[in-house]
Order: structure tokens, then sequence, then C-alpha cells
């Protein structure tokens, strides 16, 4: 019996240990030959060797239990550790998606007039000449239309060069008041460092009776939402043109980068350029038939306050999809 508890003992993998196992506890097994003997044991003494073997049984067959346990466990381990993939094991790791940066921007944008009211508009990329110049007060063969290097489909279709056919197709639609901003992808045939063929846009425009609108509500709406856009900053306004606005304004923001003392960004101005605005020319509304108003349109490029408020330096980045950049924006 000592050396059948060595056996257990000594057994070092499973296959060897089950080998054991018929040896002791098998039909034909120390044991079932032990318990046999019992036969020719006098009556007398029986009751002791049973008794004695019994014993015996219940040792080995813990020692036979415990033993199998341990080699269970090894090998179990010992499989983990040649696979290296526990397939079970919980894994809390997973991405999503999320905006891209001049999403957000715009999007900050549109959240900013929507609370006060303005409805967001949409129009077609695909643009007829009437609503995308003509309607702006830029009448054929009028320099100002070679500020907006053109897409042209044929002699009369065009893609937008800005969102403003779309304020001139829901005056068209709609009687005053409009309260309204369009934001969405505009088309130059333009690719430099600082331009896109592609870019968005979201420009305003609010239009009531004569003399309700006037500059210094224009003057109030783009001080607040370019400070609600940039934080603390200094606005100002400078006489500018365009054709569809007189008079017409930019608007700047005291550099974001250097509080206004100066730097590379502004070059060395201490200013930003951020929006074009004016009051809307009387020839935009007599194109759209209305009579007797007065109102205020406003557009802002959406790609470069995205630049400036995530502090991006090439344009390109934003366009190139690398996951590397857009993961900073999550
Ligand atoms: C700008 C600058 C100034 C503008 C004008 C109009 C319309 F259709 F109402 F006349 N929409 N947008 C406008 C005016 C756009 O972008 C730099």
């Amino acid at each position: 019996m000592e050396s059948l508890e060595e056996k257990i003992k000594q057994a070092s993998d499973l296959k060897i240990l089950e080998n054991v196992r018929i040896e002791i506890f098998g039909k034909k097994g120390v044991l079932a030959a032990q318990f046999a003997k019992m036969k020719e044991i006098p009556n007398e003494e029986k009751k002791e060797f049973a008794k004695n073997l019994n014993i015996q049984k219940a040792k080995l067959t813990e020692l036979f239990d415990t033993k199998k346990m341990m080699l269970q466990s090894q090998a179990i381990a010992e499989m983990m550790a040649k696979d290296g993939v526990d397939v079970t094991m919980y894994h809390a790791k997973s991405s999503s998606g999320a905006l891209h940066p001049v999403m957000q921007t715009m999007q900050k944008m549109i959240d900013y007039f929507v609370a006060l009211n303005f409805s967001v508009e949409e129009g077609p990329f695909i643009e007829d000449d009437f609503h995308n110049f003509e309607a702006l007060n830029l009448p054929k063969h009028h320099p100002a239309r070679d500020m907006q290097d053109t897409f042209y489909l044929n002699d009369s279709m065009v893609l937008r060069t800005h969102t403003s056919p779309v304020q001139i197709r829901t005056m068209q639609k709609e009687k005053p008041p409009i309260r309204m901003i369009s934001p969405g992808s505009v088309f130059r045939r333009d690719f430099d460092l600082t331009h896109t063929p592609m870019f968005h846009q979201v420009e305003g425009l609010m239009v009531d009776v004569e003399g309700k609108i006037s500059f210094a509500n224009l003057k109030w709406i783009l001080e607040d939402f370019l400070r609600y856009m940039f934080g603390d900053v200094a606005v100002r306004f400078r006489p500018s043109f365009f054709p569809f606005t007189e008079p017409s304004t930019e608007v700047d923001i005291s550099c974001i980068f250097c509080e206004g003392k100066g730097c590379r960004v502004c070059s060395h101005t201490g200013w930003l350029e951020i929006l074009g605005s004016g009051m809307v020319d009387p020839n935009v509304f007599e194109a759209v038939g209305y009579k007797d108003v007065s109102g205020y349109a406003f557009g802002v490029g959406v790609e470069r306050v995205a630049m400036l408020t995530h502090r991006i330096g090439d344009l390109r980045s934003l366009f190139e999809g690398d996951l590397r950049l857009l993961e900073q924006f999550r």
C-alpha cells in the first residue's frame, strides 16, 4: 500500500495518473484483489481486515482526487501559456466614431442661431446662374464674378460658390420677416495651402419691414456670436465691399494666439479676419420681389474657425481623414 501511495504521488501527468487509477481502483485492480481475499480470511479476522482495507481505500481515493485536480489545473495553465490567448477573458476596449472637427464647429454655430429662433435652410449644390450670381447683384461680365473661381457645369449651371443662393430661394418661397441661416458645402476652383475646392460656410439673413433691422442689430449679433465661438475677444468692424451688401463690413477678432500683441498667425496685426457681412443691397431684394424691407446678412467660413479654435496649423490635415488627427476630437 505504501508503494501505491508513492505511485499516485509520482504520477507526472494525467495519462500516467489514469493508468495508476486502473491499477489501484479498477475491476482487476489491487483493491479489488484485496477485497476478493475476504473469502479466505477466517471469520473472526474478517471485520478487522475489512476495516483496514476501507481505511486504505479512503486514503488512496483522497490522495488520487487531490493529485488529479492538481494535474488538471497544471494542464490548463500550460495550455494557456502555450496558446497565449484566453478567448473567454473579458476585454473592455471598444472604439466609437465622432463628428469631424469641421462638423463640430458648424454644429456649434448652428446651435447659437437656433437658440435665437433662426431657421436652418438648405439648398442644392448645383445652382443656376440666377440664384448663385444674378440675384446677388453679380451681373454677367461683372468683374466681381472673378472673385469666386467658379466650377461651371455648362453655360448656366454651376457648383454653388457660396450658400447665398439658399437665401435667395428662401426669400422667393417665403414672405418677410425672415430669420435664417444656411450651413453647407460650397465649391471654388482654388487649391493651395489655405484653400480647398470644397469647404463649408454658414451664412445668415434677417429681413423685416423697412427700418426694423439696422446695422446696430447686425453689430450686436455678430459680436455676441464671435464671443460665443471664441471666448473673451475684442471685435472690430472694418469697411469692405461685397456685391450683395451695402454697406459691407469685414469682422475681425483680436488674435487668440497673442491676445492682440502681434504674432506670426495674425501677421503682427493683432487681428484675425473671421467673417463678412453687411446690409442687404436693395438690388438683391428687388431680384426676389421684396419691397419696403431692410435686412442684414453675413457669411463665415467654417474651416478657418475650426482651425483657429482647435489650433490646427495646416488646412490639409482637415481633409486627409487621418485617424490620428480625428481621434483627438472625440
Ligand atoms: C457674406 C458676406 C456678406 C450674404 C448676403 C446674402 C443675401 F443673399 F442675403 F444677400 N447672403 N449672404 C453675405 C453678405 C455673405 O459672406 C462672406
